[in-house]
């Protein structure tokens, strides 16, 4: 699969994102239902740390092997390096990205977040595989998320790089996800829209659905 396709569906999820529902059961239903990417970001009031973020990351990890979806790290380059992930995604306040491609080497999947034309070409020459771009629509789930930026970026930076991974990220929900699909990107990333799912398993299914269904109307070729 080619990295845009692994990029259709790109579920993150930290072990506080899933309420009370237990984070591998939540993970294990949205593989289930056809999620194609998985990142884990673990942030925030009571996020884990240490010993217990790394023992949460090898599960996680597992999970994505038995539905062969690359399971990439947020920000932190020494775990995903020690667990032998598949990649990394830095933001634009992380490890800066050129520096995290040196400790990746060359065949590991470097994600960054950018939110300007000018943060695409840093990345590009950073050596990254994708970018994330947005928030596309207001999401609940950064804190420190920037101004809500639609999908003008997506569309503009896929006029000057159509070769160039791009994923949608911020608030995106199956009601408002196709936008995001016909301004360029490969595919959106989300975290509540499955996260906070009272069935993350159907949910998966109808956004990996729904997706093809974009595609396909729109004669979009990856
Ligand atoms: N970066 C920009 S928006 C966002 C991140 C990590 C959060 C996306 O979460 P949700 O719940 O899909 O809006
Ligand atoms: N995009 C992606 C794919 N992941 C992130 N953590 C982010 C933007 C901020
Ligand atoms: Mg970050």
């Amino acid at each position: 699969m080619s990295i845009k396709e692994q990029l259709k569906l790109y579920f993150i999820m930290g072990s506080n994102n899933t309420g009370d529902a237990k984070p591998l059961d939540v993970l294990e239903a949205a593989l289930r239902g056809g999620v194609t990417c998985f990142q884990l970001r673990e942030k925030g009031e009571g996020a884990l740390t240490g010993e217990e973020k790394r023992e949460f990351a090898l599960a996680c990890q597992q999970l994505c092997k038995q539905y062969n979806v690359p399971f990439i790290v947020n920000d932190d380059v020494e775990l995903a390096m020690a667990i032998d992930a598949d990649g990394v995604h830095v933001g634009q306040d992380d490890e800066e990205a050129g520096r995290v491609r040196e400790q990746l080497g060359p065949h590991k999947i470097l994600g960054v977040s950018t939110h300007t034309l000018d943060e695409v070409e840093k990345a590009i020459a950073a050596g990254a595989d994708y970018v994330g771009m947005g928030p596309v629509y207001a999401t609940i789930s950064k804190a420190d998320a920037k101004p809500v930026a639609g999908t003008e970026l997506i569309r503009k930076t896929t006029l000057i790089h159509p070769d160039l991974p791009i994923v949608g990220i911020g608030g995106i929900t199956l009601d408002n996800f196709a936008p995001v699909i016909q301004a360029g990107a490969s595919g959106v990333s989300l975290i509540s829209a499955i996260a906070s799912s009272h069935n993350p398993y159907e949910t998966a299914r109808n956004f990996a659905t729904a997706i093809d269904d974009t595609i396909q109307r729109e004669g979009i070729s990856s």
